[in-house]
């Protein structure tokens, strides 16, 4: 009896002194050297249970069934345990590997529309709302459209206005302005009246400077019908600027020379930064050059397939670089082409 109550204490001190290590272990190492202490082949749990031996028959199976009942109690808290364990490393390893959602995005870089993109877009805009239609054209032309169709012949002296680039295949060249349109267009339309626009890039090799880039912009304008007079060129022109630039705006017409226009001119506005009184930007006259223009030469309307005794038409070339210079105060024409985003994001 004595050694009955004896052994049954020492099960109720190994259960507790087990439960209370399970609480102290920390990881998989230390929870198989508690199984191998507690529930081992050499284990607390295992000698006690040889001693059972020592007891009277009778009293045998109560402690067994004691220590069946520990053995049972000890597996399942270690099975508690190893899953609070595997439960603590899965949180501890996602700590340390997790995204950290609550940062803020990277911002995405949004792209916006280029200066001289907005400014031709304003430009097919007025001149949509004049009838005008716009005409995609080459900018590799071949020396007869650029040049000899517009009068102007080989070792013609105005060719020295226009020096370009040249193709490796003979006769072609980079357009040097975007008037050999007007011989596409007209050749597409005739005999029919047109009124289109001919946007595109033009390339000149000349020197570079605040207001000359070796590849820029022009628009060029051409009118053809019965009776268009000088009188249509400056309406159409006067309406463009005063929409462009302000309801105020004048509109003056220097008699000029280009070989492909007769008569020819230079069309300059007032100044809308002195409103005409004379500043730094108009250089004190009070006046901007915007554009060359003039009536089709006889000559090109013929080129073009049209008789110069039924048809007469109007022309212009102006540069949006030039016109978005004057409109945002832009002082260097070099700053467009040159990928600075602090000054093309001034116009984003
Ligand atoms: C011409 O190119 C003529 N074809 C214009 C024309 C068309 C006259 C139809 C008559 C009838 P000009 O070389 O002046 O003309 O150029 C016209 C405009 O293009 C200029 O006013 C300017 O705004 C722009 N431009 C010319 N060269 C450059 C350059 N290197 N850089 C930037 N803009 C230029």
């Amino acid at each position: 009896m004595q050694e009955e109550i004896g052994l049954l204490q020492e099960l109720e001190r190994i259960g507790a002194e087990a439960q209370a290590g399970l609480d102290q272990v920390a990881d998989a190492e230390a929870l198989a050297t508690w199984r191998q202490t507690y529930l081992g082949k050499k284990g607390a749990l295992t000698a006690a249970l040889r001693s059972l031996g020592r007891l009277p028959a009778e009293e045998r199976p109560i402690v067994g069934q004691r220590a069946n009942q520990l053995r049972e109690t000890l597996e399942a808290s270690l099975e508690a345990r190893q899953a609070q364990l595997d439960q603590q490393a899965l949180t501890a390893q996602l700590a340390a590997s997790a995204i950290d959602v609550r940062l803020p995005g990277r911002p995405q870089s949004l792209g916006a529309m280029h200066i001289t993109s907005q400014t031709l877009r304003r430009i097919y805009e007025i001149f949509g709302g004049l009838g005008f239609q716009v005409f995609p054209s080459r900018e590799v032309e071949d020396d007869v459209t650029n040049f000899q169709m517009l009068n102007l012949p080989p070792d013609h002296p105005a060719r020295d206005m226009w020096s370009t680039f040249y193709l490796t295949d003979p006769g072609l060249l980079l357009r040097t302005h975007t008037s050999p349109g007007q011989i596409h267009a007209m050749r597409h339309y005739h005999p029919e009246p047109l009124r289109v626009i001919l946007p595109g890039k033009c390339y000149r090799f000349e020197q570079v400077t605040s207001r000359h880039e070796f590849m820029f912009y022009q628009v060029e304008g051409l009118a053809i019908a019965r009776n268009i007079t000088m009188a249509d060129l400056k309406g159409v022109l006067l309406s463009f600027a005063r929409q462009m630039f302000g309801p105020e705006r004048r509109l003056r017409f220097r008699p000029s020379y280009f070989p492909f226009t007769e008569p020819s001119a230079e069309a300059d506005m007032d100044c809308a930064l002195c409103g005409g009184k004379g500043c730094r930007v108009c250089k004190g006259t009070g006046w901007l050059e915007i554009l060359g223009c003039g009536m089709v030469h006889p000559q090109v309307l013929r080129n073009g397939g049209y008789d110069p005794e039924i048809y007469s038409g109007f022309a212009f070339g102006m540069g949006p670089e030039r016109i978005a210079m004057l409109k945002h105060g832009i002082d260097d024409i070099r700053l467009f082409y040159s990928a600075d985003l602090r000054f093309l994001q001034q116009f984003a």
